[in-house]
């Protein structure tokens, strides 16, 4: 048997952030949490980059054009069902969207992008009683490129 489990270590990773900023108040504290939990993992600030969208459906587009530069992506933003009349659609084409690239280029992608009742739910998820999703998905996104590389290794007879 063999057990494979990326580590934390984000020393030489480059990692792309895709922030969406429709309801910017919650979305920049994801990124916030995003970067902190980055340099907690030791990814060099010159290896993160980040680039800013209008909302959680042009994620998965610039998410594209980013793969071929980095070893994962962290995607993050935050639909609101009481602002939106169509709340299920942007959900849909956002996480659709964003599977269909990281399966199509094999390069890790993380899902934080919130999808919740009110901006209170949000709130809460981004540094109050339900944790730091952002914090969360970044360090995800760490394992996961170094998981990825572990697979790939020939040491593990890819
Ligand atoms: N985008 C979001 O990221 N969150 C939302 O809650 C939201 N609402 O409420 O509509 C939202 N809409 C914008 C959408 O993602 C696109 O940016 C827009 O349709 C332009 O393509």
């Amino acid at each position: 048997m063999r057990t494979i489990q990326g580590s934390a270590d984000g020393r030489g990773l480059k990692i792309g952030v895709v922030i969406s900023r429709f309801n910017e108040k919650i979305t920049d504290r994801l990124l916030e949490g995003a970067l902190r939990a980055l340099d907690d993992c030791g990814v060099e600030s010159d290896d993160i980059t980040v680039v800013s969208v209008p909302g959680a459906i042009e994620i998965p587009g610039v998410a594209k054009k980013l793969v071929s530069q980095v070893d994962a992506i962290v995607t993050l933003g935050a639909v609101v069902r009481g602002e939106t009349e169509h709340f299920t659609y942007v959900c849909k084409a956002a996480q659709e969207g964003m599977i269909q690239v990281a399966l199509e280029s094999g390069v890790p992608m993380t899902f934080g992008v919130l999808t919740t009742e009110n901006s209170a739910q949000a709130l809460d998820r981004t540094g109050g009683a339900h944790g730091h999703k952002g914090y969360e998905v970044a360090k995800d996104a760490v394992e996961l490129a170094n998981t990825y590389k572990l697979i790939g290794s020939p040491q593990l007879g890819d």
